[in-house]
């Protein structure tokens, strides 16, 4: 098992000696794992069957308990909050005010309070900003509609029904006393007239709001290529586009740290045209290709986006999310599958969202209700959700597919999951290096290459039911060093031994079916440079019980590691090529110590002290 310490260390190292090879380094959530909640399902406190921003409150350890030398939570570093803004509808894309929260969910100071909980964790937290249109029952609305001088233009209103239809061919134009206003989803929702100036300030006006007085960190942005219609240009409009600048910009004004991610559900090239203003768009492109990948055994759809996007723009990746059926719905719940796709969207270039639940497999599938159910935490009655009545039913496979069952199975999905992001969060090559596809002898395969200087991580998953004895591909060092190298296999906590006489490396290496490896390179014997002058041996924690970590840096490749009793006797001798090691401890509480040699004599002793 991987161990933080152990990566603390090498990652302090590595940033030392790298800057990342991207310009994303200005990223405010450079390197995050994030996670999308609807605050309805999510954990309801006082029992009315709705989740609360209390209940959300209450598990956000479960997210990232803010400590870094835990490995029990999940790992999550930014939070988005499907729209939290009171609506007449049960999901909130509808807003009747902007600058408040759903009476169902709470009040804006127990928003506040979540916000602060989050922060102290390390979280980042963001709302859902449904700027496009408003929900009929918005006081906006009510008033232009009664012909309110001031608020008629807020949306665009005609005399006669239009004969132009919508992008998808939909009805646009809806009767309201024997008048027509424009609404490019349904009549419940009509678009605002971003033609009128007022409407703009407003807009502004609501994003400042969130920003600096009540302190969120930024918004993802709901449905942006519809805000402007002209004639027969009813998406992409450029004054859409040239509005979203303005927007990112103010924003950056009132918080340079303020993160704005967009949704455009659209082909690549049309995502590379927003990409600028925004710091990320939903990469659908990548997100189909992780399905396709799992789907139909073949990565080459990933691939293929992935060669696309990187070059022209950071992103958003993810593998479903609250408007399209469930992952685990996908793939008929097929836990191996589910694990490959994981280990995908979590090993991948770009920031990853998991949608909340698919830790667990929560299933959903088409109605939306029916993907936004109640989160699963335990095997008690509603999952532990809620004590009262949920708004929705849950899932009936929740007795078997929880939080608290499945994070005691080591290979859970839930556990998978665990694992990858904080490797991810732990590896720079990982959360925010370059990518390189390695071709291999099994194209179902997928090789990836992720590297910084000084760290270099391949990942390897098979997307596929059958099982490779041979999968052979080379790699290469830089440094051209002679000598003995070794990988780490994270997932099955093993060496694999290679060695070359130039910089060159030919690999046969055995996939079982959807299985991952995540092989770390471990620097050659003998050489110290990359490691550092200065010997180090770091023991974690201590005092102690039980067990404790060592992580050492400075020595060479093989050491032998001595537990030393008070009275100077050796209790146990480990040799081993990792760079991180676990020690269980003996049961007598007293004073030990630990002692590192490696093969060129260079030693360090510290003293620990057990209870
Ligand atoms: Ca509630
Ligand atoms: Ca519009």
């Amino acid at each position: 098992m991987l161990k933080k310490l152990w990566v603390k260390t090498l990652l302090t190292l590595t940033l030392s000696l790298s800057l990342s090879p991207f310009s994303i380094a200005q990223n405010p959530m450079k390197g995050k794992t994030a996670y999308e909640i609807f605050v309805r399902s999510f954990q309801d406190i006082n029992g009315d069957g709705k989740g609360d921003f209390e209940g959300l409150h209450s598990r956000l350890d479960y997210l990232n308990d803010g400590n870094p030398n835990t490995y029990t939570d999940l790992g999550i570093g930014l939070i988005w909050l499907m729209p939290v803004n009171p609506s007449p509808s049960y999901h909130g894309y509808d807003v009747t005010n902007y600058k408040a929260v759903n009476p169902d969910y709470g009040t804006m100071q127990q928003f506040k309070e979540m916000l602060a909980g989050a922060h102290q964790r390390g979280i980042k937290v963001i709302i859902d900003l449904v700027l496009n249109h408003t929900s009929t029952n918005h006081p906006w609305f009510v008033k232009s509609a009664a012909n309110d001088s001031f608020y008629r233009n807020f949306y665009r209103w005609e005399n006669t029904v239009l004969n132009n239809t919508g992008p998808w061919g939909q009805q646009v134009w809806h009767n309201r006393n024997g008048q027509y206003y424009y609404g490019v989803f349904w009549s419940g929702m009509p678009d605002l007239n971003y033609n009128y100036q007022p409407v703009r300030d407003s807009i502004f006006d609501i994003a400042k709001f969130w920003l600096k007085e009540v302190g969120v960190d930024g918004f993802r942005l709901d449905a942006v290529t519809y805000l402007y219609e002209e004639g027969s240009t009813l998406k992409h409009h450029p004054k859409t586009l040239a509005f979203w600048k303005e927007f990112k910009d103010s924003c950056k004004t009132w918080n340079p740290n303020a993160y704005l991610v967009a949704e455009v559900w659209d082909p690549q090239d049309v995502i590379k045209q927003y990409a600028p203003n925004f710091d990320h768009c939903f990469e659908f492109g990548v997100a189909g290709g992780n399905l396709t990948a799992i789907g139909e055994a073949n990565p080459n759809n990933l691939r293929n986006a992935l060669a696309y996007a990187l070059p022209n723009y950071d992103f958003a990746t993810f593998l479903t999310n609250h408007d399209q059926d469930r992952i685990a719905s996908v793939f008929g719940n097929n836990q191996n599958q589910l694990k490959a796709a994981a280990s995908l969207l979590l090993t991948q270039p770009g920031t990853p969202y998991l949608y909340y639940g698919e830790e667990v497999s929560m299933l959903g599938a088409k109605p939306d209700e029916n993907i936004r159910r109640p989160m699963q935490w335990n095997t008690n009655s509603y999952s532990g959700f809620t004590t009262g009545f949920p708004w929705r039913t849950l899932n009936n496979n929740y007795p078997q597919f929880n939080v608290a069952t499945l994070k005691v199975d080591s290979n859970s999905i839930w556990n998978h999951y665990r694992k990858l992001i904080h490797f991810r969060n732990s590896y720079e090559a990982v959360n925010s290096g370059a990518f390189k596809n390695i071709i291999s002898t099994q194209n179902e395969v997928l090789i990836s290459h992720r590297f910084v200087t000084g760290q270099d991580v391949y990942v390897l998953v098979n997307t596929s039911a059958k099982a490779f004895q041979n999968v052979q591909f080379n790699i290469t060092r830089e440094d051209n060093m002679e000598g003995i190298y070794w990988l780490k296999d994270v997932m099955a906590d093993s060496l694999i031994r290679i060695q070359s006489g130039n910089s060159f490396f030919g690999l046969n290496l055995s996939m079982q079916p959807y299985q991952t490896r995540l092989l770390i390179f471990e620097n050659p014997t003998g050489t110290q440079t990359l490691l550092g002058s200065t010997r180090n041996l770091n023991i974690y924690p201590n005092p102690a019980s039980d067990k404790v970590y060592l992580a050492y840096e400075g020595f060479a490749k093989e050491v032998t590691i001595e537990l030393i009793g008070m009275d100077g006797k050796s209790i146990e001798t480990t040799q081993t090529y990792l760079k991180t090691h676990e020690i269980t401890l003996p049961k007598q509480a007293g004073v030990y110590f630990i002692k590192v040699v490696d093969n060129n004599g260079l030693s360090a002793i510290k003293r620990l002290l057990v209870q």
